[in-house]
């Protein structure tokens, strides 16, 4: 489709291709998209709004809650609940499943979001992003967290909204990853990426250097052997998932927040972070491991649950995944 096409336009011509879709989907995911502007519209102001600064809070993993944390996570939920496509939803930032209520239709999808991920970038006007994973419930309305313990190969839809130099959602419903800029001066979002491929060799590695002292062998003898080549690749972090994962995605390269000494399941959310991100780099051409399983293929225990993450363009993917043998100090 010709570059500009808004988003808009960009889903209904999916959907005409199927002729069996009923424009459920169309439907629940045009109410992301509006909570996806709302979202643009206060981060882009939030360095001016009140609005800014930690509420002193802790979320369900200990960590500090910042204010526009907890506005992305209402604004989600009160954008998505009454559209009549979904049984509920779950956050990040709550411990436990959100049932749409009853005084709202209730339809067969459920959501999964980050509402705000990089969150402890927000107050240094660096880009933060909103990830989400919309998944199939069999059982009709009567929905209870088993329902989302899905693994992330039944995913139907997962994106995120890179709110950076610009507002970017990029998504895939499995028929490819396709990008679209918002445009501030229409309010829409226009294609400026269609079929995006991450390249087979990226130039790239992700990770946090920081927590070097506490890697398993296996970790530092890989990113020792990208060190000493001399045309090894550049390192990046920004320490914002979804910035990090959209330059790798882009320009090719290696995400990595590995299983540590510290950490045994890393970092990330599997059903929240790396589920979403897995889809969307698997449908660009890339892989997505723990370093020994597929993240796709996982079975989640729980909700919250924390998964190692390496990410990004095939080839690099693969030669990480060769030094994985070396982990076991674990
Ligand atoms: P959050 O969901 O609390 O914002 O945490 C997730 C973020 C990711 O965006 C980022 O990749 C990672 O945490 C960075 O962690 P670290 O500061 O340990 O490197
Ligand atoms: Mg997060």
């Amino acid at each position: 489709m010709p570059i500009g096409t808004t988003l808009t336009k960009f889903l209904l011509e999916e959907q005409r291709r199927y002729p069996d879709s009923t424009g459920n989907f169309t439907s629940l995911f045009s109410d992301l998209v509006i909570a996806g502007k709302i979202l643009s519209r206060e981060v882009n102001r939030a360095g001016l709004a009140d609005i800014l600064g930690a509420t002193g809070d802790k979320n369900t993993h200990g960590e500090e809650v910042q204010k526009l944390d907890e506005f992305a996570n209402s604004a989600i939920i009160r954008t998505m609940e009454h559209g009549g496509h979904l049984s509920a939803m779950a956050s990040e930032e709550m411990e436990d499943i959100i049932k749409v209520d009853s005084k709202y239709p209730k339809g067969n999808y459920l959501l999964l979001f980050d509402p705000l991920d990089g969150s402890s970038n927000i107050d240094v006007n660096i880009s933060v992003g909103t990830i989400f994973s919309i998944i199939k419930c069999d059982n009709g309305c009567d929905v209870s967290t088993k329902d989302f313990l899905q693994a992330g190969a039944e995913q139907v839809c997962a994106g995120y909204i890179l709110y950076g130099s610009s507002t970017m959602l990029v998504y895939t419903t499995g028929h490819g990853v396709h990008g679209f800029t918002l445009d501030p001066s229409v309010g829409e979002f226009l294609l400026s990426h269609e079929n995006i491929r991450i390249p087979e060799k990226g130039k790239i590695y992700s990770i946090n250097e920081g927590n070097s002292r506490h890697w398993l062998p296996g970790t530092s003898m890989y990113i020792e052997k990208l060190k000493a080549n001399e045309k090894g690749p550049s390192a990046r972090y920004v320490g914002s998932l979804v910035a990090d994962f959209h330059r790798n995605l882009l320009k090719g390269g290696i995400f990595l927040y590995p299983a540590d000494k510290k950490s045994k399941n890393g970092k990330l959310r599997l059903l929240y972070e790396a589920n979403p991100l897995s889809f969307i780099v698997e449908q660009a051409g890339g892989k997505s491991t723990t370093g020994d399983k597929r993240i796709l293929d996982i079975v989640p225990d729980e909700l919250h649950q924390r998964v190692p993450l390496i990410i990004g363009s095939k080839l690099d993917v693969e030669e990480a995944e060769s030094f994985w043998k070396y982990q076991e100090a674990r």
